[in-house]
């Protein structure tokens, strides 16, 4: 084997590891949402080309309230959709729009833009 072959392979792999690495680093920053002393779990949820937190963590059979505030006016944002829970809510520019849930069953739930370009997570622990 020539020796550019190798170095094509060996750069090949480091490529491959580092986004095998950065998407593995990147599911780490799911943000763990403690319950209030009201007994709601609330978040507030910053929408401007993404969502930020992207992946929350609750606890099931407890109310959650997730609190979108949409810092663009792109109409790629203006909806959010829960559609494993037939929910979804018009985001208002500039304004707190709360999104109320109760999740019984422990698993996940996405979340999405309208069209589905921008995604996020609620994962619900039992
Ligand atoms: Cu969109």
């Amino acid at each position: 084997m020539a020796l550019d072959q190798i170095l094509v392979i060996i750069t090949g792999l480091s490529l491959a590891s580092w986004v095998a690495w950065y998407f593995w680093f990147s599911e780490k920053k799911a943000v763990k949402i403690q319950t209030s002393e009201g007994g709601i779990q609330e978040a507030v949820i910053k929408v401007k080309g993404g969502y930020t937190p992207d992946v929350l963590i609750f606890q099931a059979g407890k109310p959650i309230r997730l609190n979108f505030i949409r810092e663009e006016n792109a109409s790629c944002t203006e909806e959010v959709v829960f559609s494993d829970l037939n929910k979804r809510a018009t985001l208002t520019p500039f304004k707190t729009i709360p999104v109320e849930l109760k999740i019984d069953k422990p698993g996940e739930y996405g979340f999405q833009c309208g069209m589905g370009m921008i995604k996020g997570k609620l994962i619900i622990e039992g």
